[in-house]
């Protein structure tokens, strides 16, 4: 079979909610990976973060394939031999007092916001069911219902109602407005430190700080979603460390998974995460111990392998060679670590061709909000990688 077959099945018999760039892979190692006729690509995208340890890595393989042969998922109805370790770990690398382990990154944004609601309820004092939760115009938290109701990008909701209430969206990087948009009802403020999928918004200097203050004037919670930003990617463990922000939750998700199976968790201090009682909530595969095997190896490569630090380094690198190309087509470059957008000027027609002329060049990137290329590789990658890369970004950034 040739790539049109495989694409040719994909488009038959598979529901549209995507339109991937036509490269069938079939193999990754490390940052790279391979399609089917044999051309071999740079992953710059690495499954949106969530390879920051790079394709099949020995180690997580290694725990994969142990804890497969093993026992995969006992529910928790049972308890098993994996979940207490990776607890522990997190509890060592991120220092909350407790986890509630999800799968999907969505389904612990969904834990947190019940998590944030029976807080106000509880510890509050806001009367039942009236809680709001505020969050960022240009969000992306995922693809639930309740999650949609908040979004501000008509394409992610507009079909889709009737929506959850209960939250407010004010401009992302307004301090002022943020806190203009507190009631006594609040209960928690949700926001991305950086928000992906808007195109790689940074905020201004001082914003998340400027968050958690007010937060914890108002008796607020402020819940960070480092699903995409945590685990090393922007150059610190999580994202809020950069302006030294402890979020009363942290959610994550993606990477720790280590690229190979879905594993997301919430985390929060006692007082917090201790106020959910058995039966409240839960998950047929959350806590799994194939899961939880699998991130304790995600979370030892980031740790032992200084992955952090790596992307602080190689981003910083990078950034500044992105920044000296000489391109008439892009507006800016930004970004933290590495997590870096190129927006490109109205003029260029859109990111997607730029995307597909990269690919054609043996480099995967995608695009996001039109005009936003996206190069977020695995934290794994080198220096050399980088470099290779460098001079087809540049032509590919200016056509004739
Ligand atoms: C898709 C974007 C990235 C996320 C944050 C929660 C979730 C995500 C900050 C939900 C997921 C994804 C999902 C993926 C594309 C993608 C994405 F382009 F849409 F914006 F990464 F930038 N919070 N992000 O970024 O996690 O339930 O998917 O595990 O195709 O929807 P999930």
């Amino acid at each position: 079979m040739h790539a049109k077959d495989y694409i040719a099945l994909e488009e038959n018999h598979g529901a549209h909610n995507y339109h991937p760039l036509d490269v069938v892979i079939e193999r990754g190692e490390g940052a790279w990976v391979w399609d089917v006729e044999g051309r071999r690509y740079l992953d710059f995208l690495s499954a949106y973060s969530a390879l920051n340890q790079g394709h099949r890595h020995p180690r997580i393989m290694a725990a994969l394939s142990e804890q497969a042969a093993r026992v995969t998922l006992t529910s928790r109805a049972f308890r098993n031999d994996q979940l207490g370790l990776l607890y522990q770990d997190l509890y060592d690398m991120l220092g909350y007092d407790l986890a509630l382990p999800m799968n999907t990154g969505a389904e612990a944004v969904e834990t947190a916001i019940k998590v944030a609601r029976k807080w106000g309820y509880v510890v509050k004092g806001i009367p039942r069911h009236e809680a709001e939760i505020i969050v960022a115009d240009g969000n992306f938290h995922g693809r639930t219902i309740t999650v949609i109701s908040f979004s501000t990008e008509p394409h992610y909701r507009d079909d889709f109602g009737p929506f959850t209430p209960g939250f407010t969206s004010v401009p992302f990087g307004d301090a002022a407005a943020l806190e203009a948009a507190i009631t006594p009802r609040t209960c928690a403020i949700m926001l991305e430190p950086i928000q992906g999928e808007a195109g790689v918004v940074v905020p201004p200097p001082g914003y998340l700080r400027a968050a958690a203050d007010m937060a914890a004037r108002h008796q607020v919670l402020l819940i960070a979603d480092e699903i995409q930003t945590g685990l090393g990617r922007t150059g610190k463990l999580l994202s809020s460390d950069h302006e030294g922000v402890r979020p009363d939750l942290v959610i994550l998700g993606k990477a720790l998974g280590g690229g190979v199976y879905p594993v997301s968790a919430v985390l929060a201090d006692r007082p917090i995460l201790g106020l959910i009682q058995p039966g409240e909530h839960g998950s047929t595969f959350g806590g799994n111990p194939l899961g939880a095997a699998v991130a304790r190896a995600a979370l030892a490569v980031l740790r032992e392998e200084g992955l952090a630090d790596r992307a602080h380094d190689l981003g910083t690198y990078f950034m500044e060679r992105l920044v000296e190309i000489p391109s008439p087509l892009v507006k800016e470059v930004r970004g933290q670590g590495l997590l870096i957008g190129v927006e490109l000027k109205p003029e260029a027609g859109g990111a997607r061709r730029y995307c597909e002329a990269l690919m054609g060049r043996g480099i995967l990137c995608k695009e996001t909000h039109q005009n936003v290329i996206r190069f977020a590789p695995p934290l794994v990658i080198d220096r050399d990688a980088l470099d290779w890369a460098v001079p087809h970004i540049t032509d590919v950034l200016n056509p004739r």
